[in-house]
């Protein structure tokens, strides 16, 4: 475990090494949808559907930041950060899902991460945040086993273009949206609803994790680090009862353990094999399939950004709960929200982090998404002022701090997000950036968090006056 330097009465200082980063996502920022051969992802078609995203908002143009990627690094260099994790747009890589890569797409990538160690800056790259080839959707989507393989080999395709650069890999981000936001409740990208194809792309999701795990280790230097991310979901029973509890354990089952179990563990959580035998009888998990999913991993990358109180009764359907909401209540926390409406609760991260110190020992862990969400613009004097996002990173870099002083093993922190983006199903309506974007002129304007951010960064932690 790395232990955190002492605190002084100046505040409080982060482990030597630690790594500061941004996080991006290639659909939230790229834009150029149509350039250099990149075909439809399942947003590109779902952003069109009218009524899914708000105010029919796309990711055509986005921040433009495929036009604009040397100003967004040097934006980077200026604050100081560490590391960079973004995304690689697979139907700019590999349209179709199948056969050899598209060289102009890699090109893109080779140009980002050179810009990047020249600026000293780590790249750290996520294959796969949720823009799948539509014609794999097409093809059945991840309730298809296919599409596991598929991954795979448009891994192997990035990994030998960027493997002697990158040292830092996640082979998937928040697989449970993908599954339960993209095919149980329908709010996200392919929009389907269905108990079923959840479950069996939460699984074709896994099996994609840990086959792709497999090819970047026999493709990657031995040095190279391979990870996974999940937005684990920090639960709370809403009162001390059994009845509370059992409310939890079905969500920690289908949120937390269904990635879990199998990654770490090689198993399935077989109570959620139990409270799903109506939906599935779990078949589409083969022999020998567990063995996969459970590669081992160098570290593990948590999204976080708020918790989640649940109770003994009954919520919304369709639901991304696989059943599980036929018995489960959610409470709004009480406290300050964000624009989300999301809660600002920095000990459910402390609470994540420390339980996965116990349940995961020895495993390095990252915060690879945090960050907040508010209604950001431009004073006349062209300043973005956004104090309660300040608060908000405080609080959950304080936590950080926190459960590391207590034995939590935790190398770095990626704040969510370097820029105003494409917010999915909310599109440029919710404004997570540090730097502020005009959508209209596409001018870069770093908020008041940015300077707070880069202090942090230089101060190696953070001043308590
Ligand atoms: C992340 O997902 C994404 O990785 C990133 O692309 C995105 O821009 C960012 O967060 C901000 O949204 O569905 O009942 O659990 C966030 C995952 C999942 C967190 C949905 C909030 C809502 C409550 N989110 N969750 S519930």
């Amino acid at each position: 475990a790395v232990d955190a330097r002492p605190d002084t009465v100046a505040g409080l200082r982060f482990p030597t090494g630690f790594r500061w980063g941004t996080a991006t996502a290639a659909y939230q920022i790229e834009g150029a949808a149509t350039e250099g051969g990149r075909t439809e992802s399942i947003w590109d078609t779902f952003s069109r559907i009218p009524g899914k995203v708000r105010n029919g908002d796309t990711g055509d143009i986005a921040a433009d930041h495929l036009h604009r990627m040397p100003q967004d690094v040097a934006l980077m260099k200026d604050l100081g950060v560490t590391d960079y994790r973004f995304s690689v747009s697979w139907p700019r890589v590999q349209p179709t899902g199948r056969g050899p890569a598209v060289e102009h797409g890699l090109d893109f990538y080779r140009r980002l991460v050179d810009e990047l160690l020249a600026a000293g800056i780590r790249p750290v790259a996520t294959l796969y945040h949720w823009d799948l080839p539509q014609e794999l959707e097409d093809a059945g989507g991840w309730p298809e086993r296919d599409t596991a393989q598929r991954f795979a080999d448009y891994a192997g395709l990035v990994a030998r273009a960027l493997g002697d650069r990158v040292a830092t890999w996640t082979t998937l981000n928040e697989p449970w949206c993908a599954a339960f936001l993209g095919y149980g409740n329908g709010v996200h990208a392919p929009g389907r609803t269905s108990d079923v194809a959840a479950l069996r792309a939460a699984h074709h999701l896994n099996l994609a994790h840990g086959s792709a795990t497999d090819v970047l280790r026999s493709l990657l230097p031995a040095s190279a680090e391979v990870s996974l991310t999940l937005n684990l979901h920090a639960l709370r029973p809403l009162a001390d009862t059994p009845a509370d509890h059992d409310a939890v354990r079905r969500i920690d089952a289908v949120a937390n353990r269904l990635f879990l179990d199998p990654v770490f563990h090689g198993r399935l959580p077989q109570d959620l094999v139990q409270d799903t035998a109506a939906v599935t009888d779990w078949s589409f998990v083969r022999d020998g399939d567990l063995e996969v999913v459970s590669a081992p991993l160098d570290s593990l990358g948590i999204n976080y950004y708020s918790p989640s109180v649940v109770s003994a009764g009954a919520s919304e359907s369709p639901s991304p709960w696989a059943g599980a909401e036929k018995h489960v209540a959610f409470t709004p926390a009480d406290g300050p929200r964000t624009a989300m409406d999301w809660p600002v609760d920095a000990d459910g991260l402390y609470e994540l982090l420390t339980r996965l110190r116990d349940d995961l020992p020895g495993l390095p862990l990252m915060v690879t998404e945090n960050g907040a969400a508010y209604d950001d613009y431009a004073d006349p004097s062209g300043q973005v002022h956004d104090p309660e996002r300040v608060a908000y990173l405080d609080a959950h870099l304080s936590a950080v701090h926190r459960a590391i002083g207590d034995g939590v093993d935790v190398r770095g922190y990626f704040l969510w997000s370097l820029l105003d983006n494409f917010e999915w199903a909310y599109g440029y309506g919710k404004r997570f950036g540090i730097v502020h974007v005009d959508f209209a002129s596409q001018r870069r304007t770093p908020k008041d968090s940015a300077r707070w951010y880069a202090d942090v960064i230089a101060r190696g932690g953070i001043d308590r006056p």
